[in-house]
């Protein structure tokens, strides 16, 4: 069920379980910034969350609230994984949905970095 993207941050959520080592998950990457791990029903071969350390519920909350430094951490963190998983050439997809219309169901904020077969057109 897609959430509301503006809702207050509720640190029960999955994603915060995770980042807690409350709950396992099939780690990729990890740095001060980021971790990143295999999505548990994957759309293609490689298909990685990368979920920012910092309590944010969405894309939306991130770009408001997060400082410089957190923004540049994650982004390189997404950079380092598709470069690591030799995923730059021939390509790949990173996406994040956000709210009720992205369909976004996670309410911690998660960018999706899809690769390993071409991608096809981006779907609206
Ligand atoms: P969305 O952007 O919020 O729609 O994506 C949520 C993703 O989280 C989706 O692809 C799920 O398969 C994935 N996921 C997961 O990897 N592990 C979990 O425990 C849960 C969801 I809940």
């Amino acid at each position: 069920m897609p959430i509301d993207a503006t809702l207050a941050y509720d640190d029960q959520n999955i994603f915060a379980k995770i980042l807690r080592g409350e709950i396992p998950c099939n780690k990729v990457y990890e740095d001060e910034w980021a971790l990143a791990f295999h999505d548990i029903a994957p759309q293609a071969p490689v298909h990685v969350l990368v979920v920012p350390k910092g309590a944010y519920v969405s894309w939306d909350d991130f770009a408001a609230k997060a400082s410089a430094e957190e923004i540049a951490g994650f982004v390189r963190a997404i950079g380092h994984i598709a470069r690591e998983n030799g995923l730059v050439e021939p390509g790949y997809r990173v996406l994040a949905n956000v709210g009720a219309h992205g369909g976004q169901e996670v309410p911690h904020l998660h960018v999706h970095l899809f690769g390993g077969r071409p991608l096809g057109p981006m779907i609206a």
